[in-house]
């Protein structure tokens, strides 16, 4: 494959209501694309990466500049590409993982798409549909937080996940226990919100019967978590820690997570992704697909590779809908509380020119 022209675009998209975690609030996404025009057809990419650095150290801004400047010349530079030459030759640029992961995902979208091969068949997924969960934001009240747990278990959502952070925890899981029973699937997810004197707090949460507690710590503190992993009956799952098949492993040995969440953005791809699902279930440790409130593009990468045998927990793969009015591709819909793994070459869906029109606010050809 050689690359003829890459675009890089941001879009915005309007979410249907903002969206609060422990680190801000946003109410639209704000995506980076990467758009390749190939000699063996065209890819596109999505970089995870927010508006400002507040879930990791990565921003668009800053991804597209890394793009450009310093990731862009060493695929060009490579005598044969293929999306399993990109790691090796990306690997001696520090950090980065969402922009890094936004141009393999391009490059690994037009090599599929030319050799007729979706994603689901590259992963050699064998599941055809992979169950849906949701997450909720921060609520400014219990009664608009029950109304949204209920409307979503009524769309068959297949698992609840309450955001988190210090004074909003324990309260908010009591209510939807009350309200709902004790057979839901429900979660929390504290991004990182609360420090290891917390302990006490988060003991809390124990009698409630929870799938998981994700990310309770600093991302750096894996002590933290296996310390607070022996003193809580709940298990803890890790997002924001696990940046490589490597950490994956190392925080399983150390005992700080009995769960991993995987989102390719934040491991540095798809391909570094699927490891992880691999030193994963090679331990026995389950896992699950998180979500960064991405467009059809990046669902529909998420989705295949939910379908992964070890994918044994309901991601965070989320139908269209419950983030988006309109997506930029045609929308992922829910039935029975799962999505359909897309089977078209490559992600199996594109943008719709006009809303891809009407959502970009830039673009800039960094080369050809
Ligand atoms: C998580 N996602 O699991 C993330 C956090 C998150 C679905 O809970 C813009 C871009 C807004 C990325 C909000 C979910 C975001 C974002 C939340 C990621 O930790
Ligand atoms: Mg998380």
């Amino acid at each position: 494959m050689k690359i003829e022209s890459v675009e890089l675009l941001r879009v915005e998209i309007p979410l249907v209501s903002p969206f609060r975690t422990s680190f801000g609030t946003d109410t639209v996404r704000d995506a980076l694309l990467v758009h390749l025009v190939t000699d063996i057809g065209e890819g596109w990419g999505e970089c995870v990466a927010d508006r400002e650095p507040l879930y990791s150290a990565e921003w668009a801004d800053g991804a597209a500049i890394v793009i450009e400047e310093f990731l862009l010349p060493r695929v060009l530079g490579l005598a044969s590409l293929d999306a399993e030459s990109v790691g090796p030759a990306l690997s001696d640029v520090e950090g980065h993982p969402m922009a890094k992961g936004a141009l393999e995902m391009a490059i690994l979208d037009a090599q599929l798409r030319a050799a007729d091969i979706s994603f689901g068949e590259y992963f050699a997924v064998e599941r055809k549909h992979v169950d849906c969960g949701v997450s909720i934001g921060i609520q400014d009240d219990d009664a608009r937080l029950l109304d949204l747990v209920g409307g979503y278990l009524h769309d068959g959502y297949r698992r609840i996940k309450l955001k988190i952070e210090p004074g909003y925890d324990v309260a908010p899981v009591r209510a939807v226990r009350e309200r709902f029973g004790d057979d839901v699937l429900l979660q929390v997810d504290a991004n990182a919100a609360y420090t290891r004197a917390d302990g006490g707090t988060l003991a809390g949460l124990d009698p409630f019967g929870l799938l998981l507690i994700e990310q309770p710590l600093a991302p750096d503190d894996l002590l933290g978590h296996a310390r607070l992993a022996h003193a809580l009956r709940t298990p803890i799952c890790l997002d924001e820690s696990i940046t490589s098949a490597r950490l994956a492993a190392d925080a399983i040995e150390l005992g700080a997570c009995s769960i991993v969440n995987i989102k390719a953005g934040r491991v540095g791809g798809y391909l570094e992704a699927r490891r992880v699902h691999d030193v994963c279930a090679a331990r026995g440790v389950p896992v699950w697909c998180g979500g960064m409130l991405e467009t059809g593009l990046g669902r529909a990468a998420n989705v295949a590779l939910a379908a992964l045998p070890n994918f044994t927990l309901p991601g965070d793969t989320s139908a269209s809908a419950r983030y988006f009015t309109e997506d930029l591709t045609d929308p992922f819909v829910m039935v029975e509380g799962r999505l359909e793994v897309p089977d078209g070459p490559g992600l199996g869906v594109e943008p719709r020119p006009d809303a891809l029109a009407r959502f970009t606010t830039a673009r800039r050809r960094v080369h050809g």
